[in-house]
Order: structure tokens, then C-alpha cells, then sequence
């Protein structure tokens, strides 16, 4: 057995959310990941979201490919579908179950090794098709589950636990999300659970595709001086230019915020996204200032965070292919086999 089960008893007082469940419903088996692994914090993020926003457990799909991020899937939404694949193929499994079925909320977790190296090509293509997803990558610049080489997302210079340094430039998976075209685009800190959960939450709610690029901490082999993905480094340079809530209905602003800090985004689905600004200057629904934004900061050492990007009325890959609204696990024999005269009319309209 390589995972423990839960006990299922639980404080009688526990919190219930609109369907009845308790967030112990979305939990998952116990987690095998070292003490203080940033991924943990990230699958507590998620159980968080899912509880936060009422999720029936099984009307999600949780997929993944290989590595400790890889791994977490069994650690939360324990009553959900949920698929590992192979390395670095998350993302057509997850496009083909998308298409067959468009009715569940798809959530991906992948890692900097998974994404960026041997499914780099497979991150591209989901991301650029616009699969209606959210698209974790747990990201701590190395591969922890293999013992610590760097991966692609590791800083040019950075160092080592045994003090070697990085000579290869670093792939930014924010600013690769922002050029194939994602359409909500964020970057959260494992160990800043307060960002993290309403991001997910945005995500979750976000018609195609989402991404968060969140930097994860690996405490077991980099999380030393010398590494840019430790947590005293991440914090120490971590810029975030605004803070998200989600509002699933529209509820009036209570708070008191100065004119111009505030910025509400009504999203596909009706939920409003309430950006409170820190970077005065910055403009999630620019695009290109995005892009140029983040790489201005990246060049002084910053760590850009938030929700950096989003396009509320964003579309996804059924809508591009104009399938029908049934998924297409549903469809019937009579859908699937209309006869010899629709095969007529159909061919008619290609002569
Ligand atoms: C086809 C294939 N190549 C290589 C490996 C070895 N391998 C397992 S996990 C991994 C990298 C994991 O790194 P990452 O995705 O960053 O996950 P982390 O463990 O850091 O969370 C590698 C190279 C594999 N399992 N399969
Ligand atoms: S090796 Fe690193 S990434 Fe893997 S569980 Fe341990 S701390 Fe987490
Ligand atoms: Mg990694």
C-alpha cells in the first residue's frame, strides 16, 4: 500500500458548505510528500477552493502526469475522477476527456519538470487551443521526485543544493501562458495561502483556459541561499500588483477602497472577479503590457504575482469546434448513426 487512508471521524461542529459537505469531503488520502512541501500547501489551496464554491466532488476531473506535483492529485478531492498519466502527458489526456465530456471542471497539476521540459510541447498545444481547464504548475525549479536536478524554469545562476550553478536560461511559464494565449493567467506563491485560494477560485470559475504558475518550494533540495525558488527568496522579492476576491453573485463593495484601486471583471459563468490594485499601473486585460510588465520585473529580480492577465469573455476549444452542447460521452446511437439521407445532406454540403 503505498498511500494511508484518512479517518473518516471528524469535529461535529465542522463548517458545512451550501451542499452539506465539510472540507474534510474534500480531502484526499494522506500525503507522502516530505514535511514542508510547498506542493501540500497547494493541495490545501485547491480543497479550500473546491469547498469555498460549493463543487459537487464528483462533477470534477482531476488529472496529472509524473513527479511529486504529479503526485498530489491523491491527496485532495478524494470522491473526484482522477487520472495519472504518464510524463509530461497530462495535457492531451485531459484535452481528450474534455472533449468527450465537456460537463466536468477539469483541473490539471503538472510540474516545471512535467510542463517545461518533456510536455512542454503538450502544455503548448492545450494552452494555445484554448481547453476549457485550469492548468497548475507547481513550480520549484527543480525535479524534486528524481532528487533534485534543475529543470527548465530553474534561474539562470541560480545555485544548486551541492553548489553547482545553472547556466541555461529559464523558461518563464507565465510569459509562455500569456504568448499561446491563455485566458486567465495568474502566478500564486505556495506559502501565500491568502493570494492562492481566490486565484483558483477565479480559475476554476474561468471559461477556457486558465493557468496558475505557482512557485512551490522544494524543501528537500532547493530551498537553500543560492536557489531563486527557495522560500526566503520568493518572499523577499515577490511583487504582487493586486489582490483577487471572487464573488460568486454580484454583492455590493463594502470595504473602502480609494477611486481607481478597485476593478471588478464579470466573468462567462456571472462570477465577479474583484481585483483590488497594488500596482497602481497595472492592467490585467492588456495582453501585451502583461507581457512586457513581467519581463521588465523578471529583469530586476522580481517575482511578478496575481492574477497578471484575464479575458472574461475568454472562449474554449468546443466553442472554436462548434460542438454541440451534450457532451459527446452522452450522445446516442440515433446522434451517432443519422442514417444514409443526413450522410447525403451532409456530403451535399462539401460539393
Ligand atoms: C518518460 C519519463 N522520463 C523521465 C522520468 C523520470 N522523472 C520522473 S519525475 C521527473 C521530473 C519531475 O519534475 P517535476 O515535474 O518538476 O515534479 P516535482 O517532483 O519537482 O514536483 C522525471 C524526469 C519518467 N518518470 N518518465
Ligand atoms: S522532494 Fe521536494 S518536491 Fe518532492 S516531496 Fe520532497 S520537498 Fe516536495
Ligand atoms: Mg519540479
Amino acid at each position: 500500500m503505498t498511500y494511508s487512508v484518512k479517518p473518516k471521524f471528524h469535529h461535529p461542529a465542522l463548517p458545512v458548505n451550501e451542499l452539506g459537505f465539510t472540507h474534510r469531503d474534500y480531502e484526499g488520502s494522506v500525503s507522502t510528500l516530505c514535511a514542508g512541501c510547498g506542493h501540500d500547501s497547494i493541495s490545501a489551496a485547491i480543497i479550500q477552493a473546491c469547498f469555498e464554491l460549493d463543487l459537487p466532488p464528483h462533477r470534477i476531473a482531476k488529472l496529472s502526469g509524473i513527479g511529486c506535483s504529479s503526485k498530489t492529485p491523491d491527496y485532495f478531492l478524494g470522491q473526484s475522477h482522477g487520472f495519472n498519466s504518464v510524463h509530461g502527458r497530462m495535457p492531451s489526456v485531459l484535452t481528450g476527456a474534455n472533449l468527450a465530456n465537456r460537463d466536468l471542471i477539469y483541473l490539471g497539476v503538472s510540474g516545471d519538470g512535467d510542463s517545461a521540459s518533456i510536455g512542454f510541447g503538450q502544455f503548448a498545444h492545450s494552452i494555445r487551443r484554448g481547453v476549457n481547464m485550469l492548468y497548475i504548475v507547481e513550480n520549484n525549479g527543480v525535479y524534486g521526485l528524481t532528487k533534485g536536478q534543475f529543470s527548465a524554469t530553474s534561474d539562470r545562476g541560480s545555485k544548486s543544493k551541492y553548489g553547482a550553478v545553472n547556466s541555461d536560461s529559464a523558461i518563464d511559464m507565465i510569459a509562455m501562458a500569456l504568448q499561446l494565449g491563455a485566458t486567465y493567467v495568474a502566478r500564486g506563491f505556495s506559502g501565500d495561502k491568502a493570494q492562492l485560494v481566490p486565484l483558483i477560485k477565479g480559475a476554476i470559475n474561468h471559461h477556457g483556459a486558465a493557468f496558475i504558475d505557482c512557485i512551490s518550494p522544494c524543501v528537500a533540495f532547493n530551498n537553500h541561499v543560492g536557489s531563486t525558488k527557495s522560500f526566503d527568496y520568493v518572499r523577499e522579492h515577490n511583487e504582487a500588483v493586486n489582490r483577487l476576491d471572487v464573488m460568486i453573485e454580484h454583492a455590493p463593495i463594502t470595504a473602502d477602497y480609494a477611486p481607481g484601486t478597485v476593478e471588478l471583471v464579470t466573468q462567462h459563468d456571472g462570477t465577479v472577479l474583484r481585483l483590488r490594485k497594488i500596482a497602481s499601473h497595472y492592467d490585467p486585460n492588456d495582453r501585451i503590457a502583461a507581457m512586457t510588465y513581467l519581463q521588465e520585473r523578471a529583469a530586476a529580480g522580481e517575482i511578478v504575482t496575481g492574477l497578471l492577465y484575464v479575458d472574461p469573455q475568454g472562449q474554449d476549444l468546443h466553442d472554436y469546434l462548434n460542438t454541440v452542447e451534450k457532451p459527446l460521452n452522452e450522445l446516442g446511437t440515433a446522434d451517432l448513426v443519422p442514417g444514409a439521407a443526413a450522410l447525403e445532406t451532409f456530403n451535399d454540403t462539401l460539393r
